[in-house]
């Protein structure tokens, strides 16, 4: 997979050297290129913002930079681009929320441009110019808080794309277990314990060292459904009502 990312703050990406992503470039399973906005700019002191339009506070970036660098990106696609290029993913709080789902959709496409804005965010008419040039944009949020720019978004969105690539991660099952893997009906993940049987007064609960396969399976089921309903209903009213026991729900 291949991924540009457009910003004024490479270095908040070096994390994406360490780890598996790390080991995942080197291995050229993620071709990830990071460029400077800045690169594009051509007045002295390099600017990218500017006051809004019908006054309010803070900078928005200017849309000249924006335009002349993802024009460059998109001039610039990987051998295995998409007739329709890449997915153009634009971090902000007013996007759509960034979910497993959205991931998974990712991880299948061969071409991701990730778009940073910094300050209050991006001229509109960037969006809009690329969308009409029939570019696919998604606009996406982490969650129902602000931060100051796309980078860390950016961060959590291709570790959680990435991951999703063969060969990325050693063990294949561990993808599919965790937390909102579907295989779970996008519940949480039941509690989890290793050695020792007893540390510090507490025990790790007796059906887990039964050896009993079934009541296992029945244990961290139920305990999934009572952690998933007590942390987050909303996941447990989306779930197909037809599909879960109203039994299994009680807290
Ligand atoms: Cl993607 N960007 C910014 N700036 N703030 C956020 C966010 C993204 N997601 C949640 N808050």
């Amino acid at each position: 997979m291949r991924v540009d990312v457009v910003t004024i703050f490479g270095e908040y990406l070096q994390p994406l050297s360490l780890s598996l992503i790390g080991r995942a470039r080197e291995e050229g399973l993620l071709d990830l290129r990071v460029r400077d906005l800045r690169e594009h700019t051509h007045d002295r002191h390099r600017t990218v913002d500017d006051t809004p339009y019908g006054g309010g506070a803070g900078m928005l970036m200017r849309p000249e930079p924006w335009g002349e660098a993802l024009d460059a990106v998109l001039a610039d696609p990987p051998g295995d681009a998409r007739p329709e290029g890449p997915v153009l993913l634009v971090p902000s709080p007013a996007g759509e929320v960034f979910r497993q789902a959205t991931a998974v959709e990712l991880a299948a496409e061969p071409w991701l441009v990730f778009a940073c804005g910094r300050y209050e965010g991006i001229d509109a008419r960037v969006v809009e110019h690329y969308a009409s040039r029939g570019v696919r944009v998604r606009e996406v949020s982490l969650g129902d808080y602000v931060l100051n720019g796309g980078e860390v978004a950016v961060l959590v969105i291709v570790e959680a794309v990435a991951r999703l690539l063969p060969g990325v991660v050693g063990n294949a099952a561990s993808v599919e277990e965790e937390s909102h893997a579907a295989a779970h009906s996008g519940l949480l993940e039941h509690p989890a314990y290793t050695k020792p049987a007893t540390w510090r007064g507490l025990d790790v609960p007796a059906v887990l060292t039964s050896g009993h396969h079934g009541l296992v399976a029945r244990w961290r089921r139920d305990e999934a459904l009572r952690r998933t309903a007590r942390r987050r209903p909303d996941i447990v009213a989306a779930l197909d009502a037809a599909r879960c026991d109203a039994a299994d729900l009680r807290v």
